[in-house]
């Protein structure tokens, strides 16, 4: 995986257009990639960097849950979401409070919590419970869950974060937008269509999660992972990340590492992250990079 992710790299990096970007940060960025993962030959993984793996399977399986709050995340210990509630706080409230602080508050403080922690109807509730104009509820996982059992060779496995009528109230409009299924014989690939992608620090996390909901789905309906097709709209690396990929460029990637479940739980929403396992995974050292809010 890690071959295909930094080809991408590089050619951001010789051929990305410099840009500015409502972060302020700037860009170098290019429109439209493509990379294919094998699922059968183990994890899409990242050897030539650490990534945080139970980051982003606690970030994934809280999708699943239909939770908007960072709460759940900072009770983890994952505080990739805490820039922009933070970011909100401080604005309204013109309060210089520190992320350590704040996140404490959010842990400990539930009403506390509530009026600050969330981030709008961002992907867990577009997930599992999309309120449409008539104000019917739909589940987008359990439904997808039903159609790849009932008619596996359906060309509708989607879902779909992109809800036009609620993105003003997002903290974040959607970046991994839409996600299709396909089955062919036993096999469940994925293809995920990314607006926006942050190819240093975002993308790791959205390909390695893209890999467990397969894996999950497939656990569910009696499947096995196949392919994951990953598709970027606007693929960017961020001005101050550039230093950090000339030097994951210049590693050699290790042996592939495996993502298996260790328990099939009734449903979906059984999971936990001790259900999720990566064995074989021996990278080399984290590189550290600061996040554009
Ligand atoms: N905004 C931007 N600018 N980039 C993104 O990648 C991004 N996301 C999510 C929403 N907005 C985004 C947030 N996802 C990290 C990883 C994923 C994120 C945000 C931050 C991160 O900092 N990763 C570090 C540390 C991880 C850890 O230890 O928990 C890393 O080194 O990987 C893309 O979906």
């Amino acid at each position: 995986p890690d071959t295909q992710y930094l080809d991408l790299l590089a050619r951001v990096l010789r051929d990305g257009e410099a840009r500015g970007d409502r972060t302020g940060v700037g860009t170098l960025g290019l429109f439209g990639a493509t990379l294919h993962f094998d699922l059968t030959a183990g994890a899409p993984l990242l050897t030539t960097k650490k990534v945080a793996w139970k980051h982003a399977a606690c970030e994934l399986l809280w999708f699943l849950s239909g939770s908007t709050n960072i709460r759940p995340l900072l009770r983890h210990g994952v505080r990739i979401w805490t820039a922009w509630p933070l970011e909100r706080y401080r604005r309204q409230t013109g309060e210089a409070i520190d992320q350590a602080s704040f996140e404490q508050r959010v842990i400990e403080d539930e009403t506390f919590a509530v009026r600050w922690g969330d981030l709008g109807p961002v992907y867990g509730k577009q997930w599992r419970d999309w309120v449409d104009a008539d104000g019917h509820h739909h589940d987008q996982i359990a439904a997808l869950i039903q159609g790849l059992r009932t008619r596996p060779e359906s060309r509708r496995h989607l879902l779909s974060a992109w809800n036009v009528g609620e993105l003003d109230r997002m903290a974040l409009p959607p970046c991994h937008v839409s996600y299709q299924f396909h089955v062919a014989g036993e096999r469940l690939s994925c293809l995920l269509y990314q607006r926006s992608a942050d190819v240093f620090l975002g993308l790791p996390f959205n390909i390695f999660e893209a890999a467990l909901l397969t894996a999950l789905l497939a656990d569910q309906t009696g499947l096995r992972p196949g392919e994951l097709v990953w598709t970027g709209g606007d693929v960017h690396l961020y001005r101050n990340h550039v230093e950090q990929a000339r030097t994951q460029l210049q590693r050699t990637p290790a042996a592939q590492p495996r993502l298996c479940l260790r328990r099939t739980p009734a449903t979906i929403d059984g999971y936990t992250l001790d259900d999720v396992a990566v064995t074989g995974y021996d990278p080399h050292p984290a590189i550290k990079a600061p996040i554009a809010v």
